[in-house]
């Protein structure tokens, strides 16, 4: 299970690890498969998103192109001043799900535990797959040519005893790169000390600011903050969640499409988020997403669960049982937005989740009579309206068709 992984390495006292965890992530991907269908703007500064003269920002664009400042969120606009050379494509959403399909099949084949994160980036635990494929660097070695021969883009991966080392590996030689971290968790420390503290989950814009102001800049200066002092200035909660991730410490598991028992959505705002009509719109877009996978997998829930971090880092769950088990958008909402304001926006948010678990093939209960009640009623008209919705956006893409305020 063990493997040495530098030089270095070699002479700590090897720690035995549990896991090999590998973290994928193309390169420039909506730029990237821009560049492979049009041979002619290899090399060449190219941006995906809105045009260079109007309103909107920059979904992605190529390394020619970030060597003008060019990056994703930017405005257009910017973006064509930084580089008036540069060439603007739209954003071809399908094309991009066709190739990120394709790479999630490459990703299968090494081990079945792959855990998607965006369309263009995924977690293996590859534990299992090395007396197939050889060791961590090895099975990473062999996902790049394969992604690389069967679609012709880069990716970067990350090698690591877990999740969070494995994203952080993942990103340190990009493009094209392959990143090790040392498995020995006496070198794990030093391994992270010189990065940056915004290369870690969760350190949004006012918590860095918090830390920053006490004059921790890196991952070592958190390591060797003393522990009550941090805990006073970010909170009890967050010092020790930062804490346990600068030493490397991670004990979640890859989850896996299909074993899942259950299905979420989460995200996590760049500065914490106080407006609550930006918080529910983006509640209802999680139970959207949520409700579209739930359909997918051909599941119903029995439970709806809001999740929300606050600016502290104490983060609340609220569930509520769905009788009849639902898989429709509309019911998915209301319960959403009736478990938020239940709750109340007390204090700013840091991430809001939604997800549903319970999940069966059938909306029936099990007691269920032979007569269909009002509520089983309502329910199956809303289920096949959710589903004329998932047929439109199937067959004329994702933004074909939205919701009207009105039914929030
Ligand atoms: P990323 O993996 O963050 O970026 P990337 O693949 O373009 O570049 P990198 O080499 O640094 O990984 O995101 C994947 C795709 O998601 C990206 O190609 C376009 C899309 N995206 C947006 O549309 N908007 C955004 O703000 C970001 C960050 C990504
Ligand atoms: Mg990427």
């Amino acid at each position: 299970m063990f493997f040495p992984m530098s030089g270095t390495d070699q002479q700590a006292p090897a720690q035995p690890v549990e896991k090999t965890i590998l973290h994928v992530d193309m390169d420039a991907f909506f730029a990237a498969v821009e560049v492979r269908d049009c041979p002619e703007l290899k090399g060449k500064p190219v941006v995906i998103g809105s045009p260079r003269d109007q309103r909107g920002v920059v979904s992605t664009c190529s390394y020619e192109a970030r060597k003008f400042g060019i990056h994703s969120g930017m405005p257009s606009r910017t973006a064509a001043q930084r580089c008036p050379n540069a060439i603007f494509l739209p954003v071809r959403m399908a094309r991009y799900q066709e190739v990120s399909e394709q790479i999630m099949e490459v990703f299968q084949r090494f081990t079945p535990y792959v855990q998607p994160l965006s369309c263009d980036e995924a977690f293996l635990d590859v534990t299992g797959s090395i007396h197939l494929f050889g060791d961590g660097p090895e099975i990473a070695r062999k996902v790049k040519a394969a992604i690389l021969e069967e679609t012709g883009l880069t990716c970067s991966v990350g090698v690591a005893p877990n999740l969070f080392l494995a994203k952080i590996a993942s990103d340190m030689n990009k493009p094209d790169g392959l990143t090790l971290v040392p498995f020995s968790e006496k070198l794990i420390p030093a391994f992270l000390a010189p990065l940056p503290i915004k290369r870690m989950w969760g350190a949004g814009g006012k918590t860095r600011a918090i830390l920053e102001a006490h004059n921790l800049h890196t991952i070592g200066d958190l390591q060797t903050a003393d522990p009550a002092k941090l805990a006073a200035w970010i909170g009890e909660n967050a010092a020790t969640a930062f804490r346990r991730r600068a030493f490397g410490i991670d004990d979640r598991a890859v989850e896996t499409e299909s074993e899942e028992k259950s299905i979420s959505n989460e995200i996590t705002f760049g500065e914490d988020e106080t407006d609550p009509e930006v918080i529910e719109a983006h509640l209802l877009d999680l139970a959207d997403k949520v409700g579209g996978r739930l359909r997918r997998a051909g599941f119903y829930a029995a439970t709806t669960q809001i999740k929300v971090r606050w600016k502290d880092f104490t983060t609340i769950t609220r569930q509520r049982r769905i009788d009849p088990p639902c898989c429709d958008d509309i019911t998915l909402r209301e319960t959403a937005l009736s478990l938020l304001r239940k709750e109340g926006l007390h204090s700013p948010v840091r991430l809001i989740g939604f997800g549903v678990s319970g999940l069966r093939e059938t909306a029936d209960a099990p007691q269920m009579d032979l007569f269909q009640t009002s509520e089983k009623q309502t329910s199956t008209k809303r289920e096949a309206l959710s589903r004329a919705v998932d047929a439109i956006r199937a067959r004329f893409g994702k933004t074909s068709i939205r919701r009207g305020s009105s039914m929030k």
